[in-house]
C-alpha cells in the first residue's frame, strides 16, 4: 500500500536509481543508458559535482595530476578538454564536470536538492523504493549507490559552538560566494588535506591565522605549475595506452615504473639522493614508489619520515614550530599524504600561529573564539577543517533496509562488510561505487568510478540474460572478503596510523580497515575473475 507521502507526490518508476549526482553518479546515468534502461539520480546539492560541488575552500585542489584525473570512457572528451595546470583546482574540475553532465546530455536524469532519506527493497515485488525529503518517491529494481567517500562533513562536538559571535565556516561545506577573510582574526581546526591546502591561502588574506593542531601530518610539495603544453600533447597520443596501463596499476595510474629495491638495501647516500629527486618532481605516488617496503616495513618507512621530517626543520625557521609540524606518531603514507603548496612555509608568515591542540585541547567554543585547556583565542572567523565520516557516513544516513529487516546502518554497526566493496549480504540488487572493501580511495578514484560501474552494468546484463532478478553476495563470501581485506591492510604499515581509513576521526566508530589496499590491478583481476566464473560468491534468482 503506499504511504501518504507518496500518494501526494509523483512516483517514479525506472529500471534503476542512483543515489548521487557526483563523478559516480554521473557515470552511472551514462553507462546504465547504453544499457538502455531508464534511470535517475537524487542529488541533494543544487548542482552536479558530489565532492567538487562541496568543496570550495580556498586551494582546493585534487592531488591527482589533471590528465590522469578525468573520465577514460570517452576519448573525444579526453582529448579535447584542456586542463590549465598539472594539478586540476575545484573551479576547473567542477567545471570538467559540469561538461560532461552537458555533453552526455546527463542533466534531465538528475534530480537536484533532493537527499534521499530511505531505500527499502520488497521482497515479494523485487523493487527498491527510494523515498527523499522532497517527496519524491522512486521504485527501481536496482539501486546504485553513488554516495562518496568523503561526503558526511563533521564538525566535532565542541561545546559552545552555537555560541560563537562570529562566522564559522566547514572545509566540506563552502559557500558558494566564497569569504573573504581580510582585516580577520582567524581560528583553523585541522590540518589533514583539506587544511594543508587552505591554511597558506587563508593567511594571505587574515590579519592573524592561529592553527589548531591535533596531529601533523606528512605533506609534500605539488609543484604545482601551468601544464606544459608537450608533456599535453604527449600524454594524448598515449591516452588509451596510458588508461589500459593504469589498470596493471596499484593506484590506477600508469607512468610510474614500479620500485625495485628495498630501501634497506642502498645507502644512506643513494636514498636521500634519490627522497630529494622525488621530492623536487612533487607528486605522493611517486615518493611512496621510491622503495619496495616504504609501507610494508617500519625501518625502511623511517628513512622516508625522517627526511620529510629534516625537510620541515629545514623550512621552519622557529624550530619549537617546526618539531610541533614534524609527525612523529604514524609512519609516512599510512594517513592520506597530503600535497601542499607552500604550507610549511607559511608558519615563517608573522601572522601565522601555531597552536598544540594536542597537549592542550580545545575544551569549548565560546562567544569569542576557541578555549584549549591552557588559552582562549579571539577570532572573528572560525574554519572547521576537520574532515568527514569517511566511507560509511553517507550510506548510514540513509535508512536502507530489506523489509522489515535490521538497516544496513545496524548491520554495519561493528564496521562495514562488503562482498567486492559492491555489494552487501541481505541487499539485493544494491550496488555501491567505491564502497568500503574496495579500494577506490587508494587509487585514482575516477578509474576505480568506471571500472565498479563497468561491472555493475555487465552484471546487471548477464542477469538479464539468464532470465534473473535477483542478484546478492552470499555472506560467506563476503565473509571472507571482508577477512582478505583486513589481512592484507594488516601486512602493511597503514594500520598504524589513526586515519579515517580506519574511522580514528570520529568518536565511538568502530576501528576497521576499510579500504582494500591489495592494489587496483589485483583487485580488478579479482573482480572480473568472480563475472568470468559465473558470478562466484553471488547468488542469482528469479
Ligand atoms: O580531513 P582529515 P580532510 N580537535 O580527516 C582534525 C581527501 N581530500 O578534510 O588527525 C582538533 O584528513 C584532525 O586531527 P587528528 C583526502 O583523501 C583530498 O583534511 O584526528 N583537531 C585532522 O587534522 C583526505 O585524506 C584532497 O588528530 C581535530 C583534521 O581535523 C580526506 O579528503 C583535499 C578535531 C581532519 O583531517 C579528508 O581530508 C582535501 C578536534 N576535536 C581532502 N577533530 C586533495 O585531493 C578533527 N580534528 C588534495
Amino acid at each position: 500500500m503506499p504511504d501518504a507521502l507518496e500518494r501526494a507526490s509523483s512516483v517514479l518508476t525506472l529500471d534503476a536509481i542512483v543515489v548521487g549526482g557526483g563523478l559516480g553518479g554521473l557515470y552511472a546515468l551514462h553507462r546504465l543508458r547504453k544499457l538502455g534502461l531508464t534511470a535517475r539520480a537524487f542529488e541533494a546539492g543544487s548542482g552536479v559535482g558530489g565532492t567538487w560541488f562541496w568543496n570550495r575552500y580556498p586551494g582546493a585542489r585534487c592531488d591527482v595530476e589533471s590528465l590522469e584525473y578525468s573520465y577514460a570512457f570517452d576519448d573525444d572528451l579526453q582529448q579535447e578538454w584542456h586542463w590549465p595546470e598539472r594539478y586540476g583546482n575545484q573551479p576547473e574540475i567542477l567545471r570538467y564536470i559540469e561538461h560532461v553532465a552537458d555533453r552526455f546530455d546527463l542533466r534531465r536524469d538528475v534530480i537536484l536538492n533532493t537527499r534521499v532519506v530511505s531505500a527499502q527493497f520488497d521482497q515479494a515485488a523485487n523493487l527498491w523504493t527510494v523515498r527523499t525529503d522532497t517527496g519524491v518517491v522512486a521504485r527501481a529494481p536496482f539501486c546504485i549507490m553513488a554516495t562518496g567517500n568523503l561526503s558526511t562533513p563533521r564538525v566535532p562536538d565542541f561545546k559552545g559552538i552555537e555560541n560563537f559571535k562570529g562566522k564559522w565556516y566547514h572545509t566540506g561545506l563552502w559557500p558558494h560566494e566564497g569569504v573573504d577573510f581580510s582585516g580577520l582574526r582567524v581560528g583553523i581546526v585541522g590540518t589533514g588535506s583539506s587544511g594543508v591546502q587552505s591554511i597558506p591561502l587563508i593567511a594571505k588574506q587574515a590579519k592573524h591565522l592561529h592553527v589548531f593542531q591535533r596531529t601533523a601530518n606528512f605533506s609534500l610539495p605539488a609543484r604545482n605549475a601551468p601544464m606544459d603544453p608537450e608533456i599535453e600533447q604527449r600524454h594524448k597520443s598515449e591516452y588509451s595506452e596510458r588508461r589500459l596501463a593504469a589498470f596493471d596499476t596499484p593506484f590506477g595510474i600508469a607512468g610510474f615504473p614500479p620500485p625495485t629495491k628495498s630501501a634497506l638495501e642502498v645507502s644512506e647516500e643513494e636514498r636521500n639522493a634519490k627522497y630529494e629527486s622525488k621530492w623536487a618532481e612533487g607528486g605522493s605516488i611517486s615518493f611512496l614508489y621510491s622503495y619496495t617496503d616504504l609501507l610494508l616495513n617500519k625501518d625502511a618507512n623511517d628513512t622516508a619520515s625522517e627526511f620529510v621530517r629534516n625537510k620541515i626543520r629545514a623550512i621552519v625557521r622557529d624550530q619549537r614550530a617546526a618539531e610541533l609540524l614534524a609527525p612523529k606518531d604514524h609512519p609516512i603514507g599510512t594517513k592520506r599524504l597530503c600535497l601542499d603548496t607552500n604550507y610549511y612555509e607559511t608558519y615563517n608568515r608573522d601572522n601565522v600561529t601555531l597552536v598544540d591542540a594536542r597537549s592542550a585541547p580545545i575544551e569549548e567554543i565560546t562567544a569569542a573564539g576557541i578555549r584549549t585547556s591552557e588559552a582562549e583565542f579571539e577570532f572573528d572567523a572560525i574554519v572547521f577543517a576537520t574532515g568527514f565520516d569517511a566511507m560509511t557516513g553517507a550510506l548510514k544516513e540513509i535508512d536502507i533496509r530489506v523489509g522489515n529487516g535490521p538497516a544496513l546502518a545496524e548491520k554495519w554497526d561493528g564496521g562495514p562488510t562488503t562482498y567486492l566493496g559492491l555489494m552487501v549480504a541481505g541487499f539485493p540488487n544494491m550496488f555501491i561505487i567505491t564502497g568500503p572493501g574496495s579500494p577506490s580511495v587508494k587509487t585514482q578514484m575516477i578509474v576505480a568510478i568506471e571500472q565498479h560501474m563497468d561491472w555493475i552494468g555487465d552484471c546487471i546484463s548477464a542477469l538479464k540474460a539468464r532470465g534473473m532478478r535477483r542478484i546478492e553476495p552470499s555472506a560467506d563470501a563476503e565473509r571472507d572478503w571482508v577477512r582478505h581485506v583486513n589481512e592484507v591492510a594488516d601486512s602493511t604499515l597503514y594500520p598504524l596510523a589513526n586515519s579515517w581509513y580506519v574511522g580514528a576521526n570520529i568518536p565511538g566508530k568502530p576501528r576497521v580497515f576499510m579500504p582494500y589496499v591489495g592494489g587496483f590491478a589485483g583487485y580488478k583481476r579479482k573482480c572480473d575473475a568472480v563475472a568470468a566464473n559465473d558470478y562466484e560468491g553471488f547468488a542469482m534468482s528469479r
